[in-house]
């Protein structure tokens, strides 16, 4: 009974929600940057960008930049598509592993950084690249609701079969394949903050902070620890982390994000549990989702315990382990024993929990969400011992706990289907409270993404014979316009350099404004401005008569065309 992931819901939802935190190591780092999360990414679907996404943008044309208002500059950043395709095995859902049609379609997924969003572009301030001029390009406004001022950066995806990424182009996280010889589940993720390693059956036992992030670049996990107590045949058994078996990984590594899949086995004598767990790396956290459907057991058997935790190895010894309840830390020292029932307590979706390690190693912050009803007990896992386990399991690892914490749930006969969206952050070391809150407040208040199709239409100076002697605006050419001729060209003269950007607009006739073709400062000359019959919005303007109007300093002109059904 292997499990797939649905398309698109609570997954998905949790994915956009990824959070980020102030930045605490490094205040003044960022003070440029126009959203004030370091750490988040930022995931659009195809469907944002409907011009591109109707199965006619190759990917490989898609580009996406910032604009620098200070310096007039445009500069490429770091993104990544990622095509979304149905699952042969299961119709209902998707894959991240299928391949696509190298074209953007409404599934498919754009991710880039919250931290290289840049200023707004006028709508005529475009990448230097001819080719885009003749696509729509899509403005992406990204803003934290956390915040009034300060809150909102743009980035712009252009489409142009001549602009192409630099080889050398930042990279936010590396996948590292399994040396020759060893299992396909020893695979190594980097990212900004943390390397990540895994024993033979993909599962998490290496976690390190390099110095260039304010870590010790020592490992000070032990393990993700993973636990099961099954009922069958009249006997309780246990199950570990260790019992999993690899069935397959899969990963697929690009600027933004490594989406790593591990297809693990539970065997029963009565029979297996398939699973899978999807994990998204993004440079300073990753997102693991998994979904254990415990409906279809083998018959007789009966789900007792279940325990996902992170336990660290000695070297953590003098952390600080924080979680929602606690606002004093528990000092780990390998043997001070476990929470009581009031900082054990969770709470439930749409609430997230959270707790944090902070040693001077580096900082681990987990974040969580659980259905209620799950089982008859959810609490938080936590135990600090040296001598195993508190929840009749068997040890592993190191056989000790270092401030081993996580989830756990019991009951008598646990059943449903049980998701687990955890987002974890690697911070440096010896990260407050505060940092670990700020990360839970930014998760709940996900960023807003809006995006709209822009069109270029950069007034062109035309070639003259002397400078204008009078402002004019002069008939469009052809008109009226229609289906057949869609673009039409507005010429005017300016014949003084004007004080103030010139402005060229589009009204109905009810006087709104519904387009915008020029807002800029321009010397005098004569100018040719295209308009594709296209409303701000990228649809096209309905038949009827419209106005376009001049305006420079303290002159305007108005001028009447008209759109044929
Ligand atoms: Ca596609
Ligand atoms: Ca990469
Ligand atoms: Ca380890
Ligand atoms: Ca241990």
């Amino acid at each position: 009974m292997p499990y797939r992931y649905k398309s698109c819901g609570r997954f998905t939802s949790l994915l956009c929600v990824v959070a980020a935190i102030i930045l605490s190591f490094s205040p003044f780092a960022f003070s440029q940057i126009a959203v004030n999360r370091p750490y988040q990414p930022v995931i659009v679907k195809g469907n944002s960008f409907a011009e591109f996404s109707n199965n006619t943008a190759p990917m490989g044309q898609l580009f996406l930049y910032k604009y620098i208002s200070a310096s007039n500059a445009w500069e490429p950043i770091p993104y990544q598509f990622d095509e979304v395709e149905p699952d042969s095995l299961n119709p209902a859902s998707t894959t991240y592993f299928r391949r696509g049609d190298g074209n953007l379609d409404d599934q498919d997924e754009l991710a880039f950084m919250a931290r290289d969003a840049g200023d707004k572009a006028l709508t005529n301030t475009w990448v230097n690249d001819a080719a885009s001029r003749s696509f729509a390009r899509y403005e992406i406004e990204v803003t934290d609701p956390l915040l009034t001022t300060g809150n909102t950066g743009y980035v712009y995806l252009f489409r142009s079969s001549t602009l192409s990424i630099s080889p050398t182009a930042k990279d936010y996280v590396a996948y590292v394949a399994a040396p020759a010889g060893a299992s396909a589940g020893q695979d190594t993720v980097r990212g900004q903050t943390y390397e990540e390693g895994h024993a033979a059956n993909g599962i998490q036992d290496l976690l390190r902070v390099p110095a260039a992030a304010n870590g010790s670049n020592l490992d000070f996990l032990d393990r993700l620890k993973v636990r099961f107590k099954v009922f069958a045949i009249l006997a309780e058994v246990t199950f570990t982390e260790a019992g999993l078996g690899l069935q397959g990984v899969r990963a697929r590594d690009g600027r933004v994000r490594v989406i790593r899949e591990l297809r693990e086995r539970i065997s029963l004598i009565t029979g297996n549990i398939d699973f899978s767990i999807l994990l998204f790396y993004y440079g300073y956290s990753s997102v693991l989702g998994t979904s254990l459907n415990l409906n279809t057991l083998p018959s007789g058997v009966r789900v007792t315990s279940l325990r996902q935790s992170f336990d660290f190895d000695s070297r953590v010894n003098g952390a600080k382990w924080y979680n929602q309840n606690l606002s004093t830390p528990v000092t780990v020292t390998g043997s001070s024993g476990n929470l009581n029932s009031t900082q054990a307590a969770v709470v439930y979706d749409p609430n997230l929990n959270w707790y944090m390690l902070s040693s001077a190693h580096g900082s681990f912050v987990n974040l969580f969400s659980l259905p209620p009803n799950f089982g008859n007990s959810q609490r938080f896992y936590f135990q600090d011992a040296q001598n195993g386990t508190n929840d009749g399991t068997d040890d592993t690892g190191d056989n000790k706990s270092y401030g081993d914490g996580g989830l756990l749930i019991t009951g008598t006969d646990i059943k449903g289907v049980f998701n687990l969206f955890l987002i974890s952050y690697v911070l440096g070391k010896d990260q407050p409270r505060a940092a670990a809150e700020a990360l839970h407040n930014q998760t709940i208040k996900p960023l807003t993404v809006k995006t709209q199709a822009q069109r270029n239409t950069v007034a062109v100076q035309q070639p003259t014979l002397g400078a204008p002697q009078r402002f004019a605006l002069l008939q469009n050419s052809p008109n009226p316009l229609s289906l057949s001729t869609p673009v039409t060209a507005i010429r005017y003269e300016l014949p003084h350099t004007p004080q103030t950007p010139v402005a060229l607009r589009i009204f109905n006739v009810l006087g709104q404004n519904v387009r915008e073709l020029v807002n800029a400062v321009q010397p005098a000359g004569r100018y040719e401005v295209q308009w594709d019959g296209r409303l701000e919005n990228g649809e096209r303007a309905p038949a009827g008569i419209y106005f376009y109007q001049l305006r420079a300093d303290d002159q305007t002109a108005t001028q009447k065309l008209m759109i044929l059904p």
